[in-house]
């Protein structure tokens, strides 16, 4: 795990970790992966380094099964890294499967505090993936548009534009741009203590 990560194995020596597996990584190569070959037999958490929590923050990460279907709940800590300290929960994830899915969950209930985030895992098949785990909060970034001086349509008739061709802003890579949607999303990290 990188620094700063705690894990909790419920005993069986089977339990989160740092692989590398560019074919099961949501980016990148490596990707947090838990596994147990006993069904219904396993109970094991990955816990987030402390964050402090700002003002419209949110908790965002990528999931999936590695097989089948699996469940993942996820906890919030406002004190410590032991099991007994992640009494709040905040996601009940049901029947993920083999595609990568995102979640997100507000963190303003904590703005001002220090948290840990749990990922616990109880078995039902085989095994689970969690990648890209942020705790920030988007920007909002208005593209800039280069539009033609006029446009020409005939008296009475309805004038339809579609704007995406004359957007100029750069960074489109992490943005999406969807419908008459014309504000972007762009993660910005936060530097975690
Ligand atoms: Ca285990
Ligand atoms: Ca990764």
């Amino acid at each position: 795990m990188p620094a700063g990560w705690t894990i909790h194995d419920d005993g069986d020596g089977m339990t989160w970790r740092n692989i590398y597996d560019p074919s099961h990584a949501h980016s990148g190569s490596r990707v947090a992966f838990v596994d147990n070959y006993l069904p219904n037999q396993n109970a094991d958490w990955l816990i987030t380094p402390q964050v402090n929590v700002n003002a419209g923050d949110s908790l965002v990460f990528w999931t999936r099964s590695w097989i089948s279907s699996e469940n993942l709940k996820v906890f919030v800590s406002t004190t410590g890294t032991a099991i007994g300290n992640f009494s709040t929960q905040i996601l009940n994830l049901q029947e993920l499967g083999t595609t990568y899915q995102q979640f997100s969950h507000n963190l303003s209930a904590y703005a001002g505090q220090s948290i840990y985030i749990g990922f616990f895992w109880e078995c039902e098949e085989y095994g689970i993936l969690v990648d890209d785990v942020r705790v920030g909060q988007p920007l909002v970034i208005t593209p800039e548009l280069n539009l033609p001086e006029s446009f020409t349509f005939n008296q009475g008739e309805s004038l339809e534009v579609d704007f995406t061709p004359f957007i100029v802003a750069t960074e489109l890579s992490n943005t999406s741009l969807s419908g008459s949607q014309l504000s972007m999303w762009r993660w910005q990290p936060r530097d975690r203590r």
